[in-house]
């Protein structure tokens, strides 16, 4: 430790620290000066950091204010008969925990148990290595994710037409000369299954090369005021856009021209078969972008001498999901754009999950949801279906739940109606550090250490990043000898159940028993160290903790074939699971739409000082003016005679909220939007921003009735809604 200086009105710096920020996809470096007291001097973006370059974001201050946060949990804690909440000791917590879901699967099955994992455990090392066992030993089929209400079209498509769910190209922006973005807004969001820090300056590099952003969304968003080009398109319309430019670039005068698909690619005959219907005046028809611009998009990325077409949230988590990431993926092939530098392409992760055979290979429909029928994918089954398998009585009814660092009641469609389910739970159990709108229908919560208290090594995002490089992160701060990380609760969680079963000594001293308990007490090191000396990387823990930026392992490098993980590593460019998918899509959309008189299609929005449902408590995140209104096109305000900053009555097909608008002509006519994760006044949250920021839940909104055609993904955008003004006399 150096000692502290008193010169003039610089801080005595006690330490300079490289960690890496958890909070998005980004995987920002960042460099925390300490002062002397051990307390956070300043945080700034790493500059030697070879992926991120010294970018940050607001968001990564936010850390400092979720460590800091007194309404963040420090001790496990029990509801009380009345409400609140008591403290306990970390050993009664497991083991009532145990007892709870042990008692319930004993009485109604191991399926009368259903998990939830929530986002931030793909930020979390030990939440990666450890989970997946504690969920295994859980022994239920009733497991779900935020998967479901997000990314599950991308796996499902990756596939079937790369053998392995988790190969997802990303685009080559560094080195690009056209980037399509579908439905994504990396100016707010940071990039998404694609990690991109540093959006604003790579777009600009972009730029100064030449290259073009082309951006195709019904909101004239961040991203879209710094393409080149911005196309309008009807919400859930996506896939009759796409689909004509799969068309036209099959069509003579494109077909022929160098750089189509690569040798290992089947099938483009009946892919031009396959989208023949789809021309771009149907096009035009459903989604309001002009023939003309379809047919000019096909035409550049054809002639394109690189470029790369990426669609994230507004072309997955619509009606039409899995078909819109299929044509991506078939633009970026026929093009012959994947796998080559300014395509997309596959990352070299130093510790590499696909290649060592950690994450499965995915799977459709081998399990299907109880009351619905709806698909599983790879183990879990999509989260639209949790609430009525717990409300929906019968052999197999979800009784008791865990859920891991989520907030599904307000992340899932129709919260409102899982808020209520859970309510009558015949237990529940939440890993969380906060009492939110989920887990105060806990038994018991479980919470573990601040963010800044742990090693971190980003197994999942290293493998979605434009460069390939290897970054360890260590704890900012120690933790205290009365905390526990996530993958201590799981390991302590996991071992309870086993004992709790009971079962004897025969059941205690299986060999399965015995391995599960092994893994579950093997530290994240351990098992990131043993997976990096096993991935070919000649890197290890010990060697990366003395590199404070991390490994350097360059720009992407071509890796197919040979990384395909289909039968005869050749690519069938038509699966299955889109080819039965196209007629009924054809015939839909020639139908026309089946909106109602006067309504609107509802979609989401992301602003880059929020995250998700769980930083409206970070000073320095809600300062300012409110960002939750519904933003509407004034025309579609004028003819309800609302005015700006009037009150309304939004009203879909499950629900209603109450809510300001705020006239913008950023968005399409006949297209209103609301961010998601609002919505905090609900009994019980413990939030002290709770009152200060309300704000409603979109998912109040969202129809969980309404999934995505194959794989039962949610449906948040393209909601359909009616607004009206809120009448006089009626309060908020
Ligand atoms: N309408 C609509 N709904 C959406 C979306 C949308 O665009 N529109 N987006 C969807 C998407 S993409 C996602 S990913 C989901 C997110 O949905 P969820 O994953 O269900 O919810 P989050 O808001 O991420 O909640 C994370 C919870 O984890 C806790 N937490 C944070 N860090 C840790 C940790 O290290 N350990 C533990 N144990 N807990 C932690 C927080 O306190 C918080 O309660 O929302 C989805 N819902
Ligand atoms: N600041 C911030 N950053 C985040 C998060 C956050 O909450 N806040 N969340 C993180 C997570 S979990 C994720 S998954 C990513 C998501 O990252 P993004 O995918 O960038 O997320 P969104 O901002 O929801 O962007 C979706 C875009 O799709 C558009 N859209 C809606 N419907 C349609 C449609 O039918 N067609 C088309 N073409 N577009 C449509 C919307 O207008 C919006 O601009 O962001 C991550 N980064
Ligand atoms: S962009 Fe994401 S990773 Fe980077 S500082 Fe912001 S929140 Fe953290
Ligand atoms: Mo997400």
């Amino acid at each position: 430790m150096q000692e502290p200086s008193a010169v003039g009105d610089v801080p005595p710096v006690a330490a300079v620290r490289h960690i890496t920020c958890t909070l998005c996809e980004a995987m920002c470096a960042l460099e925390v000066r300490l002062d002397a007291a051990g307390t956070i001097a300043s945080v700034r973006g790493h500059e030697a950091d070879p992926l991120s370059r010294g970018h940050i974001c607001p968001k990564a201050l936010a850390l400092q204010d979720v460590h800091d946060d007194p309404d963040r949990l420090r001790s496990p804690v029990v509801r009380t008969p009345a409400g609140t909440w008591r403290e306990v000791s970390w050993d009664e917590a497991v083991r009532y925990a145990a007892q709870v879901l042990t008692a319930v699967q004993r009485e109604h099955g191991d399926d009368a148990l259903a998990v939830y994992l929530g986002n931030p455990n793909v930020h979390s090392l030990g939440a990666l290595t450890h989970h997946p066992t504690l969920v295994r030993l859980l022994r239920t089929r009733n497991r779900y994710s935020a998967t479901s209400v997000d990314q599950l079209p991308h796996h499902v498509v990756a596939w079937a037409l790369y053998g392995h769910q988790f190969l997802l190209p990303v685009p080559d922006i560094d080195r690009t000369d056209l980037l399509v973005l579908v439905g994504h807004n990396p100016m707010a969001s940071n990039g998404s299954l694609w990690t991109v820090p540093d959006f604003p300056q790579r777009r600009r590099e972009l730029a100064s090369r030449g290259g073009r952003l082309v951006v195709l969304d019904p909101r004239r968003t961040e991203t879209a005021k710094v393409a080149d080009a911005h196309h309008f398109v009807r919400p859930g319309t996506d896939a009759a856009v796409l689909l004509a430019v799969v068309r036209e670039l099959l069509t003579d005068d494109l077909a022929d021209r160098p750089g189509g698909p690569a040798a290992y690619v089947d099938g483009v005959d009946r892919v031009r078969d396959a989208v023949e219907g789809f021309t771009p005046e149907l096009a035009e028809e459903v989604s309001g972008m002009p023939a003309d611009a379809v047919r000019g998009l096909a035409r550049d990325l054809a002639a394109a001498s690189s470029a790369a077409v990426h669609g994230r949230m507004g072309v997955s988590t619509q009606a039409h999901g899995v078909v819109c990431q299929w044509a991506i993926q078939a633009i970026n092939v026929l093009t012959g754009n994947l796998d080559r530098p300014g395509g997309t392409m596959l990352t070299t992760p130093a510790a590499d999950l696909i290649g060592r055979g950690v994450l499965s290979p995915g799977g459709l429909g081998k399990r299907r949801t109880r009351v619905r029928g709806l698909p599983g994918f790879g183990g879990e089954l999509p989260v639209s279906a949790l609430a009525e398998e717990i409300t929906t009585p019968g052999e197999g009814q979800v009784r008791a739940v865990l859920t891991i660092a989520g907030n599904p009641v307000s992340s899932t469609p129709s919260g409102h109606l899982l808020d209520e389910a859970l309510s009558g739970l015949d237990a529940m159990v939440a890993i969380d550090f906060y009492v939110n709108e989920t887990t105060r229908h806990a038994d018991v919560i479980l919470p573990p250490a601040s963010p800044l208290e742990r090693d971190h090594y980003d197994l999942v995002f290293h493998m979605l990043a434009v460069r390939d490089t290897a970054r360890w992160s260590p704890a900012l701060f120690r933790p205290g000898r009365d905390t526990k990380q996530d993958w201590e609760i799981a390991r302590d969680l996991g071992v309870a159940v086993l004992r709790a079963r009971g079962g004897g000594l025969r059941a205690r001293w299986s060999r399965a028993t015995l391995r599960t308990e092994a893994r579950l007490r093997l530290a994240p090191r351990r098992q990131l160290d043993a997976l990096l000396r096993s991935s070919g990387a000649r890197l290890s823990v010990t060697k990366l903790e003395t590199m404070a930026a991390g490994a350097d392992r360059g720009p992407l490098k071509p890796r197919l074939p040979e990384r395909l993980m289909t039968p005869g590593k050749r690519i069938d460019l038509l699966p299955a699971v889109v080819a039965d998918a196209l007629p009924a899509l054809l015939t839909t959309l020639s139908g026309g739409s089946a909106l109602a008189e006067g309504e609107l299609l509802l979609i989401g929005r992301r602003h880059q000082r929020d995250n998700n449902s769980w930083l409206h408590n970070a000073p320095r995140l809600t300062r300012g003016r409110a960002r939750h209104a519904l933003l509407a096109h004034p025309d579609d305000l004028a003819v309800r005679g609302i005015r700006d900053g009037d009150q309304v009555i939004v009203r879909s097909a499950v629900g209603e909220v109450r809510v300001e608008v705020s006239a913008t002509e950023d968005l399409m006519r006949g297209v209103v939007s609301l961010p998601h994760g609002y919505g905090h006044a609900r009994d019980g949250v413990r939030l002290r921003n709770a009152t200060r920021l309300p704000g409603v839940s979109m998912n109040d909104l969202t129809d969980p009735s309404a999934v995505e055609s194959v794989s039962g993904n949610a449906v948040l955008n393209g909601v359909p809604v009616t607004v009206a003004p809120l009448e006089v006399g009626v309060s908020p």
